[in-house]
Parts: C-alpha cells; sequence; structure tokens
C-alpha cells in the first residue's frame, strides 16, 4: 500500500492532535452516530493505555473510540478523498459521519477508506474510528480474553510487551485523482558500474504511465515508458549501509499526453544476497551489530515519536549498531523512511509473537496443548498471518533499508506441525518478493536437532538465553552450552547464523564485583562471554542484543517495571554495558571479526 504523499497532484492533511475519546461502554450504544458524549480526549498519536490514570481505561479490553471533526479542503471537488490509517492496534473500524467506510484487522498494517461519497469538498464531516485491542488465536499475535474471577473481561498473551493500543501512528486524509497510481514494486540490481531498476506500476484504470529517476540532487538518471520495464543508471550511487543515497522514481499517468496523476517513491540501489554461509549487501559480506528494539516510550507506549526516533538512531550511531530487528511487529512507516537515508540495516518481522505453547511447558515443566492444532493454532491463524505477510510485504518492499524478511519470532518450531505450517508461507513470502532473504528466529527449545523449519529459511535466527534463563549467574557453564548450541545449528545447516537475541535484566545502579545478575557488571560480562563465543565461528554473521532499551510489559514476578535487558534504560540513559558495546561493534564496523 503506498503511503500518502503529496506531489503535484495529490494533498494531504495530517490528523494527528487530541481528538474526543471513550472507551466502549461510555459513550452509548452506537458511538458514532452522533457526537462522542465523552470528557475525555486522546493524543494521536499515541497508544491510549498510559494516557489517562484510570485503571479501567489502562487495563479496557475491547472497543475505544475516537472522533474529531474534519473539513475536507475545498478544492477537491474532483479528487477521491480518501482516510488513511497507519495503525489502528489491533482493528479498526473508520466512520465518516455514522457510516462505516472500512474496517482492518492487523494492529501494525496500514487500511484505508475512500470516503469521496460520504462527504463534499469544503464541508466538514464527523470522523470516528473504533479500535479493538483484543487478541484471539486467530489474530496475529494471538491471545486469548479470559473472565476473571472478579468478573472482569482479561486479555491473556504469551508474547512479552505490554497490550498497547489505539491509534499509535498518524492518521490523515489525503486525496488521490479519479484516475491514479496504486503501486509501485522497485527491484534493483547491479551490472559493472551500472544500476537497473525494475519496475511495476499499477493504475486504477487503465492509462499510460511514464517513469523517471532523479538523483538526489534533482537531476534526471534515467526515464521510461510504460507501466513496467527496466531502467538502467550509468555510474550509479548504490545504497551502502552507514552510507545511504536515494533516488526518486517519479510515476506520472498520463491522459490526453497530460499528467493526471504523480507519485514520487524513494528508492535505494542496491543487492542482498545469502552465498554459502556469508549474507552479502552489495556482494560484500556484512556482518550485523545492534539490536532487538521495542516501539515503547514512557506515556506514549507504541505511540511513533518523531523525537525518539532521531534520538535512538542517534544512540545507535554513537555505539556502533549498523542494524536493528523490528521485534516483534512493523514498525511505523517513518522509522524505515529513517533507516533509508541514514544508511541503518532492518530486519523487517511481521506480528507473529506467540505462536508458542511449548515455553511454558518447557519453563514449568507441565504438559502443555499442542501448538498447532485446529483448536489453538490452525488454517485459520495461519490464514490471517498470510494475510499480515501480504501487508506487510506490500508496505515495506521498496524501502532499501529493509534486506530481510522475520515471518516469525519464536514460533513452536520444533512441535509437530510446524512445518505445515511455515511451508505455505515461507512459500507466500519468496512468491511477493523473490528479492530478499527470509529468517525466523529460534526459541530456546529449539535446536539444530530438534528444529522442524530452519533448512525452509536463507538464514538462521536463534534466540539465545544462556547464563539467564538457564545457567543463570555462572557464565562458565553458559559458555560451554552456548558453544554446543551454536555449534549444532552451524553444522546441521550450512547457513549463515546469527543471533537475534540475547541479554540479562539489568537494573541500573546495581553492582557487583562477583557474577550477580541484574547487576550492570553481570549485563556486561554477560554479553562478553556471548562474543567470545560468537567470535569462534566462521559462518556466524551478526549479533542483536536484547534489548535496545527496558520496555513495558504485562505484569509478572520475573518482570520489575517491565524488561530490563535493555541497553539503554526506557528514557535512553546507558548502562555499563554500551561502552563495552560501543568498543567493539565501532572497531568490527560491519566486518566479521576473524575467527579466533
Ligand atoms: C524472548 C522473546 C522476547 C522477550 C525475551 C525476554 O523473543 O520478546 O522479551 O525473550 O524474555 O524469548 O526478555
Amino acid at each position: 500500500m503506498l503511503k500518502p504523499r503529496s506531489t503535484a497532484t495529490r494533498e494531504q492533511v495530517n490528523l494527528d492532535g487530541i481528538w474526543r475519546f471513550a472507551i466502549d461502554g461510555a459513550a452509548g450504544p452506537e458511538p458514532w452516530n452522533g457526537p462522542l458524549d465523552t470528557r475525555l480526549e486522546a493524543a494521536v498519536p499515541a497508544s491510549y493505555n498510559d494516557l489517562f490514570t484510570d485503571p479501567a481505561i489502562r487495563d479496557h479490553v475491547g472497543w475505544v473510540w475516537y472522533q474529531r471533526t474534519v473539513r475536507v479542503p475545498r478544492g477537491w471537488t474532483d479528487e477521491r478523498v480518501m482516510v488513511r490509517v497507519d495503525a489502528a492496534t489491533h482493528e479498526g473500524k473508520v466512520y465518516a459521519d455514522g457510516v462505516l467506510a472500512a474496517e482492518h484487522i492487523g494492529g501494525y498494517t496500514p487500511f484505508e477508506a475512500d470516503i469521496t461519497d460520504l462527504v463534499s469538498a469544503g464541508d466538514e464531516f464527523r470522523l470516528t474510528i473504533g479500535v479493538n485491542n483484543e487478541l484471539t488465536n486467530v489474530t496475529i499475535p494471538p491471545g486469548t480474553v479470559t473472565i476473571s474471577r472478579s468478573g472482569r473481561r482479561e486479555q491473556q498473551y504469551k508474547h512479552d510487551f505490554f497490550n498497547y493500543a489505539g491509534l499509535a501512528r498518524s492518521v490523515w486524509l489525503h486525496s488521490v485523482p479519479p484516475v491514479h497510481v496504486t503501486d509501485v514494486t522497485i527491484a534493483t540490481g547491479v551490472e559493472g558500474t551500472a544500476g537497473t531498476v525494475a519496475y511495476t506500476v499499477e493504475t486504477s484504470a487503465s492509462a499510460p504511465v511514464q517513469v523517471k529517476v532523479l538523483g538526489a540532487d534533482g537531476t534526471e538518471v534515467a526515464a521510461a515508458q510504460g507501466g513496467n520495464g527496466t531502467v538502467r543508471i550509468e555510474d550509479v550511487r548504490l545504497w551502502r549501509p552507514g552510507g545511504a543515497y536515494l533516488y526518486d522514481l517519479v510515476v506520472e499517468v498520463l491522459h490526453d499526453g497530460e499528467v493526471v496523476d504523480s507519485y514520487t517513491e524513494p528508492f535505494g540501489v542496491r543487492t542482498v544476497e545469502v552465498r554459502g554461509t556469508q549474507f552479502l549487501i552489495n556482494g560484500e559480506p556484512f556482518y550485523f551489530t545492534g539490536f532487538g528494539k521495542h516501539e515503547d516510550t514512557p506515556v506514549r507506549g507504541k505511540g511513533h515519536d518523531d523525537a525518539y526516533l532521531v534520538h535512538d538512531t542517534q544512540l545507535m550511531e554513537w555505539i556502533g549498531a549498523n542494524s536493528f530487528r523490528t521485534s516483534h511487529y512493523p514498525y511505523a512507516e517513518e522509522v524505515l523512511e529513517f533507516a533509508d537515508r541514514h544508511g541503518i540495516v532492518v530486519i523487517d518481522e511481521t506480528a507473529a509473537v506467540g505462536l508458542n505453547l511449548a515455553v511454558q511447558g518447557g519453563l514449568t515443566g507441565r504438559p502443555h496443548d499442542p501448538t498447532w492444532s485446529p483448536e489453538t493454532f490452525g488454517e485459520a491463524t495461519q490464514a490471517a498471518h498470510a494475510r499480515h505477510l501480504q501487508e506487510l510485504i506490500a508496505r515495506d518492499k521498496n524501502h532499501p533499508s529493509v534486506v530481510m524478511w522475520c515471518l516469525a519470532n519464536e514460533s513452536s518450531s520444533a512441535e509437530e506441525g510446524a512445518r505445515e505450517y511455515f511451508e505455505p508461507l515461507v512459500k507466500l513470502a519468496r512468491e511477493l518478493d523473490p528479492t530478499r532473504p527470509i529468517t525466523h528466529t529460534a526459541w530456546l527449545g529449539a535446536t539444530g536437532d530438534n528444529d522442524l523449519i530452519a533448512d525452509l529459511f536463507d538464514v538462521v535466527t536463534v534466540n539465545r538465553y544462556y547464563g539467564w534463563y538457564i545457567a543463570n549467574g555462572d557464565l562458565e557453564t553458559a559458555e560451554q552450552y552456548l558453544e554446543n548450541d551454536l555449534r549444532g545449528w552451524i553444522e546441521k545447516f550450512g547457513k549463515p547464523v546469527m543471533m537475534g537475541e540475547y541479554g540479562a535484566d539489568t537494573m541500573p545502579g546495581l553492582h557487583s564485583v562477583w557474577d550477580v545478575p541484574w547487576t550492570e557488571e553481570y549485563q556486561r560480562a554477560h554479553l562478553e562471554m556471548h562474543h567470545r563465543v560468537f567470535d569462534r565461528f566462521e559462518a556466524f554473521v551478526g549479533e542483536h542484543v536484547w534489548n535496545f532499551a527496558d520496555f513495558a510489559t504485562s505484569n509478572g514476578i520475573h518482570r520489575v517495571d517491565g524488561n530490563k535487558k535493555g541497553v539503554f534504560t526506557r528514557d535512553r540513559r546507558p548502562k555499563g554495558a554500551a561502552h563495552m558495546l560501543r568498543a567493539r561493534w565501532r572497531e568490527l564496523n560491519g566486518r566479521k571479526p576473524p575467527a579466533r
């Protein structure tokens, strides 16, 4: 889905700001049918949970309602009028003056409502957006709604981050001409000193199309006629990790020789390839250094925040991180655009986190329900997962920063049924995007010996917590476990292997001269132990520490005001380990250390 942009033929109005707000039940039976009867107002973009002091809002399970008045610009008489919701977590409904105009399931991908027939240029209308935060076994991510002893509806889920909800990203009113570009797909290659740009344009009705490629200074460097084709850029400037260069593809739709729609899609020319046990960007081996992140900040929850985006990127540059994974859901498009412009490498992950009932069994030793079954995660879950994957790739396919798709985090990949579940999804991902490698992160219970799906993917990504959940406080034992474990994956699959997560919860300010978990020294020693092991393997291609910053989770006896595995605190101050990482990663500078 194209991002709304203002161009010579398109306009947009940003609808961020303060909206009237109510949780379901507090604003009448049909809140969309009139002015919302409420004293509350909420900020957009922001998750609503931490904005208010009322626990009934923070822990609400079900629909909430946002409403505001919007005026359609008077010049839009001949345009199609669209509302674009960048994210309604996890389900959204858009009403224009009481008429349902669009609905969408999936909390981290955008959707649009065409409201042309419901509004008039120059006039105001009432825009109501309903958002539902419920997770079930047929949503991605999954969850279960239960009724507590006191009769309250409660949301259970298997993922380790707070179920923030609401309108966490921007909402737009935008115009498109009657005949317009609906999709653009760009795939780049390199031939000697030239770049090749294969493009496909889709339009709302059949019409002639022309394209041109502009360099960063606006100079035209290539052009072509037709809705698809390949253009060459001589003396191309490549997009490189740490050295971004972007071109613009300007797409024009013609009618009687006149341009009736124009859309600009930035792109970078670069190649990505897995060869043997190497991960190559532009033909050169790339070593990932960085983090699994979260969209998580105080007060805003998962609300996108440009200030944090800039600051987090500064901190990543400071520490020498060249990459991150969008654990555990697609991030705001602004984040990827920023990464495109700043040469940051991204592993783009779906919201499929928590497809694993073996975790609980593994930790408690008690029998668990099968993960892959019609009653738990079956065909309907798989269909939701496929739809979500499709939406993710449709949204993010043209970002040069995205070098790999991660189809799921820590699903139960060693359990019967995993292969049947993942095979069609892998096939779909490869059809939708033949240009990028794919991966899946393996949880602690899946090893090179028992995993059933790793061979379907290009890169083996493992998440490991030796020295934390296993051999806590005993780094010597942890080191042996880790080395054996990694060797198992490397020898079995002959693919590049990277660490998707490793880390230790750490309370800033807690210190010890011994290996005491939760201290700043322990975090550092724990990470250093991992680095010793990583550097022993030729096939090892990267290290993503868990996590960039401390983040909010649901309550639990193993969480102290959230997950504390951040290298930075939630307010982005470095813990001691940050300085060690900075020294190592700046020295590595995207290259693998020689195997020791
Ligand atoms: C991993 C999960 C991650 C958790 C982490 C942890 O992938 O979401 O936050 O464990 O326990 O299993 O800190």
